[in-house]
C-alpha cells in the first residue's frame, strides 16, 4: 500500500537537497526507485524544484507571429467539415447540434510549439461559422472573427486557416460565430500545444499519462428552438438570394450587424427590432443551462479519470462553456501548474479549482490514496441532469490497482446501498 508521508518533514528536506545536488540524471533515479517503493506519494513537493521563475518580459511570441512557412518547414494539416448531427449526451437526451467532423467535442488538435497548422475548415451546414484560436499568438487575419477579421465562412465555403503554434499548453479552438448557439451548440475542440524542449510539468511532476476534460453546459430548450428557427430562415435567406429588393434591405443588418454605433441607433429608430428584444422572433428568452458535460457527456456517461498507486498524472481542465465551474477532487490534494497555457511561477496546492470560461488549467493528480473518488464541479446545479441529482459535469477518480491496495469495492457497494 502506498506510503503516506504527508506529516513526515525531515526525509523530504533530506531528498530535496540531494536533488538540488543532483540534477536530472540523479533526480531521475531517484524517482523511479521513489516509485519502485511506493513513496511518490509525497504532496509537499515537486520531484524537482519548479524551474518556471516568473519573467515580466515573458509574454512576447516566442515566433514572429506574421511570418509565413519556408521551405521545408514542418506543416500539421487538418480538415475540419462542420455539419449538424445529433449528439447524445445522456441515454435518452439528444440534441441537433454542429458538428466539428461530425463529434462533439471536435478533433483533438495537438502540435508541437513552432509547428506550422494548416485547417482546412469545410461548412457543410446551412449557417455561416468561423473557428477561433483561443489562446494562439497568430496573425490577426486568422484569429476566425466574424466581420471583424474575416469574412464569416457561408454554406459550402471553404476557408484555410494557416498560423505557427505558439504558446506552448492547453489551449481551445471554438466556433467565434453568435457563440451563444455554435459554441454551445457544439463547436468547441481542444488544442493541445506540446513544449518544443523540456516539459516543466513533467521534470516537475513525471507524469505518465494525461486527461483533456472540455467543461461545457447547454440549454436543450434553447439550442432546439434557435436550431429550428435557424433551417426555417435558412428557407428564407434561399427565397432572398432571388429577391434584389430583399437582399438590399437586409444588407448591414444580418445577424444584428452594423457598421458603426450610430448606425445601429438610428436602425432602431427607423424600427428595425434588434435579435434581443423578444418581440423578434417571440422565443427571445434566457439560456437556462440544463445539462452539464465533461467532454460532451453528462454523467454517468463521462469517462472516469484513470490512476494508479504512485502515479501522478496530468489533466488539462477547459472552460468550453459560458459559465464557471468548481472542480473538487475528494479525498485528495493535487497540484495546479499551469494556467491558460503557460507554467505557474510555483505551482499551487489545492481541492477546489475554480474554471472559468475562456480559461484552462492544468492539474497534477498524485496516486496517494487507492479508491474510488467523485472529482465533479462544486456548484451543485451542474451535477444535475436536467435539475436531477447526480447527473452533468461529474465524473470519478479511479484506481486501477485498488483491489490489490486491499480496497474491496463489492463491499463498499453492499454498505451504500
Ligand atoms: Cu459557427
Amino acid at each position: 500500500m502506498a506510503k503516506n508521508d504527508l506529516s513526515e518533514s525531515a526525509p523530504k528536506i533530506a531528498r530535496r537537497q540531494v536533488l538540488q545536488l543532483g540534477g536530472m540524471g540523479l533526480s531521475a533515479g531517484l524517482i523511479g526507485r521513489a516509485l519502485a517503493q511506493g513513496t511518490q506519494g509525497s504532496m509537499d513537493e515537486p520531484a524537482t524544484p519548479w524551474p518556471a521563475a516568473f519573467d515580466p518580459r515573458g509574454t512576447a511570441p516566442t515566433f514572429p507571429p506574421r511570418e509565413r512557412p519556408k521551405p521545408g518547414d514542418k506543416i500539421h494539416v487538418y480538415d475540419i467539415d462542420v455539419t449538424i448531427g445529433i449528439h447524445e449526451i445522456v441515454p435518452g437526451v439528444q440534441a441537433h447540434m454542429f458538428l466539428f467532423n461530425k463529434t462533439y467535442p471536435g478533433p483533438e488538435i495537438r502540435v508541437k510549439e513552432g509547428d506550422w497548422v494548416q485547417v482546412n475548415l469545410k461548412n457543410s451546414s446551412p449557417e455561416f461559422h468561423t473557428i477561433h484560436w483561443h489562446g494562439i499568438m497568430l496573425p490577426m487575419e486568422m484569429d476566425g472573427v466574424p466581420l471583424g477579421t474575416q469574412w464569416p465562412v457561408g454554406p459550402d465555403q471553404e476557408f484555410r486557416y494557416l498560423w505557427k503554434a505558439q504558446p506552448t499548453g492547453t489551449h481551445f479552438y471554438h466556433c467565434h460565430v453568435m457563440t451563444t448557439l455554435h459554441q454551445q451548440a457544439g463547436l468547441i475542440g481542444s488544442l493541445i500545444v506540446e513544449p518544443s524542449g523540456p516539459d516543466l510539468v513533467q521534470q516537475a511532476f513525471p507524469y505518465t499519462r494525461e486527461y483533456t476534460l472540455i467543461l461545457s453546459e447547454l440549454d436543450t430548450n434553447f439550442v432546439r428552438d434557435m436550431m429550428s428557427e435557424m433551417v426555417e430562415m435558412g428557407v428564407q435567406m434561399e427565397r432572398m438570394n432571388h429577391s434584389p429588393s430583399m437582399m438590399r434591405e437586409m444588407n448591414g443588418r444580418m445577424m444584428g450587424w452594423f457598421k458603426n454605433k450610430d448606425e445601429f441607433v438610428k436602425a432602431v429608430k427607423d424600427g428595425y427590432i434588434p435579435p434581443y428584444l423578444a418581440a423578434r422572433t417571440g422565443t427571445a428568452r434566457p439560456i437556462t443551462p440544463n445539462y452539464f458535460m465533461i467532454n460532451g457527456k453528462s454523467y454517468p456517461m463521462t469517462d472516469p479519470v484513470m490512476i494508479r498507486r504512485g502515479e501522478n498524472i496530468r489533466v488539462r481542465l477547459i472552460g468550453g462553456g459560458f459559465m464557471p465551474h468548481f472542480m473538487h477532487l475528494h479525498g485528495h490534494d493535487f497540484w495546479h501548474v499551469c494556467q491558460d497555457g503557460s507554467p505557474l511561477a510555483s505551482p499551487v496546492r489545492m481541492n477546489t479549482i475554480p474554471i472559468f470560461p475562456g480559461t484552462t488549467s492544468d492539474i497534477v493528480i498524485q496516486g496517494t490514496n487507492p479508491g474510488f473518488w467523485h472529482f465533479h464541479d462544486h456548484s451543485d446545479l451542474a451535477t444535475t441532469n436536467n435539475g436531477q441529482h447526480p447527473g452533468g459535469m461529474m465524473t470519478m477518480l479511479m484506481y486501477e490497482d485498488a483491489r490489490e491496495a486491499g480496497i474491496k469495492w463489492e463491499e463498499v457497494i453492499a454498505i451504500s446501498s
